[in-house]
């Protein structure tokens, strides 16, 4: 008899009221969030069927816990522009739950950050990183710091303001930050710096992300979109599929992205279609990456100019309409909320097989409802993305280690986390009575490893 079976409906009913009542509380008591009660609600709502199996859970009032940050940080960050004008950011760290390890998540550097983005991404990384098996738990920062168009003198500034502040509340056993949007090698490498210079010593696991010269992991750069592809292939291999001679379209063109696209190309897809924040390029012959990536890695240019190169490629303005060519596989790897229901009808008509979330919680409920009412395979983001953070913990372990593992061997053991999340997601669905959801799956997976530890550590 499976979990599911031995649920009764009463028990789901009752459960049902309480998640409610507490995804009430949360809205309260954070009003106007509109991303954090997004993910909570997905989170909540996957929940229903533990808490009528498990009572244990609400009698300690893990779910009233688990939804409130234990610490959340704002700071002010003054920094000088190369014209000599002060200017002025606010930085972010919320440290959201340290039951499984020290908080681990992170830094996004973009006009948009606010309270709501900073926590639901905080609170997705707490199940996200239970479910890579390592010991690290939930964390998140960033500012609301535009480092387009900046100098790297201006990014230099900026993050030693941002790190002279943010070093009072992290380090390798409390909270390790690492890289998200506009954060990438270069402001880790400043922060890295700043972090040492204040505190002394050479305390490498502070950060991960960072240069393979200084006590980076290989295979990091690369873990996130390549982790991503290795679990879409998990979803794909299991229904007697593969990305071989598969079209695919990736939204971004970041760090995630340029990943996802060479991981998939290697495997033998088209990948037909990438973006930037002002538009996207679709390139029938297949997307050139070498372009891309001096594009948007060396030269950080608009994703447009790909055509310079590729006369015959064609651009459209806008972000949206990426998602109306016709795909086997929709990887999207930019940010929140960028596949509507309408996009995912467009997506679902057009006869897409796959998605995979390579961004943080790119797809709205209503999109993720239209692909599993559709029977769209459906990676979610908190398993598909897992990667990065995964490889950041194996940064951890070699920081603490004193050694470097090579590429192929960080590679192998990201593939491995990979498939164990694809697998510990499909099984906890089928127990709890959600075959092929692994919106379910996941959710449920992530949450029990912590809510045990939660309840063994008493109430704190
Ligand atoms: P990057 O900054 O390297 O790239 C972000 C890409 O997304 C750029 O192409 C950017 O375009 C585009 N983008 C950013 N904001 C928007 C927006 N509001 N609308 C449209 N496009 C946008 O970031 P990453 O590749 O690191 O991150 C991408 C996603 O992956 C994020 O959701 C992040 O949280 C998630 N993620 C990242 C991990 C990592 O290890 N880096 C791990 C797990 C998840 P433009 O150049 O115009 O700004
Ligand atoms: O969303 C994420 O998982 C990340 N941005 C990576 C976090 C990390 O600590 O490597």
């Amino acid at each position: 008899m499976t979990i599911a079976q031995e649920i009764k409906q009463e028990d789901l009913v009752a459960a049902k009221a309480y998640v409610d009542e507490v995804y009430e509380l949360v809205k309260k008591r954070n009003p106007g969030e509109s991303e954090f009660h997004q993910a909570v609600k997905e989170i909540f709502d996957s929940l229903i069927p533990v808490f009528a199996k498990h009572p244990k859970y609400k009698e300690n009032a893990i779910l009233e816990r688990i939804s409130e940050p234990e610490r959340i940080i704002t700071f002010r960050v003054p920094w000088m522009d190369d014209e000599g004008k002060v200017q002025v950011n606010r930085g972010f760290r919320v440290q959201f739950n340290s039951a499984i390890g020290p908080y681990k998540g992170g830094l996004r550097f973009h006009p948009s950050v606010n309270a709501s983005i900073i926590k639901f991404l905080g609170f997705e990384q707490i199940f996200k990183n239970s479910l890579t098996g390592q010991w690290i738990g939930g964390g998140k920062g960033g500012s609301d710091f535009d480092p387009k168009g900046k100098s790297d003198a201006e990014v230099m500034r900026f993050t030693q303001s941002f790190m002279t502040e943010l070093n009072k509340y992290i380090g390798p056993d409390e909270d390790v930050p690492a890289g998200d949007i506009g954060v990438g090698g270069r402001e880790i490498g400043f922060m890295f710096g700043q972090y040492k210079r204040i505190r002394g010593g050479y305390p490498a696991g502070v950060l991960t992300g960072k240069g393979v010269g200084y006590g980076g992991s290989l295979a990091r750069t690369e873990a996130t979109g390549y982790g991503c592809v290795y679990f879409v292939n998990e979803m794909l291999q299991d229904q007697g599929m593969s990305f071989k001679d598969s079209t695919v379209v990736v939204s971004g063109s970041g760090n995630v992205s340029i990943y996802a696209i060479k991981k998939a190309q290697e495997l033998g897809a088209k990948v037909v279609a990438c973006s930037d924040s002002n538009g996207y390029i679709y390139d029938k012959n297949g997307i050139d990456l070498k372009t891309v990536v001096q594009l948007k890695e060396v030269e950080r240019k608009r994703i447009k100019e790909y055509l310079k190169a590729h006369p015959h490629a064609e651009y459209f303005e806008g972000c949206e309409g990426i998602w109306t060519i016709p795909c086997d596989i929709a990887l999207p790897c930019a940010t929140q909320n960028e596949i509507n229901e309408e996009s995912a009808k467009i997506l679902v008509a057009n006869g897409v097989k796959a998605i995979g979330e390579g961004a943080n919680m790119p797809s709205t409920l209503e999109a993720i409802e239209v692909f599993l009412n559709n029977k769209v395979l459906f990676g979610p983001a908190k398993a598909a993305n897992a990667g990065g953070v995964a490889t950041s913990a194996l940064e951890m372990v070699q920081n603490s280690m004193r050694l470097s593992w090579t590429f192929e061997e960080v590679d192998a053991k990201l593939h491995e986390i990979m498939k164990n999340i694809y697998r510990n997601s499909v099984r906890a669905a089928n127990e709890y009575g959600y075959p092929g959801n692994l919106v379910v799956g996941s959710n449920i997976a992530g949450f029990i490893r912590v809510a045990d530890a939660m309840l063994a550590q008493g109430v704190i």
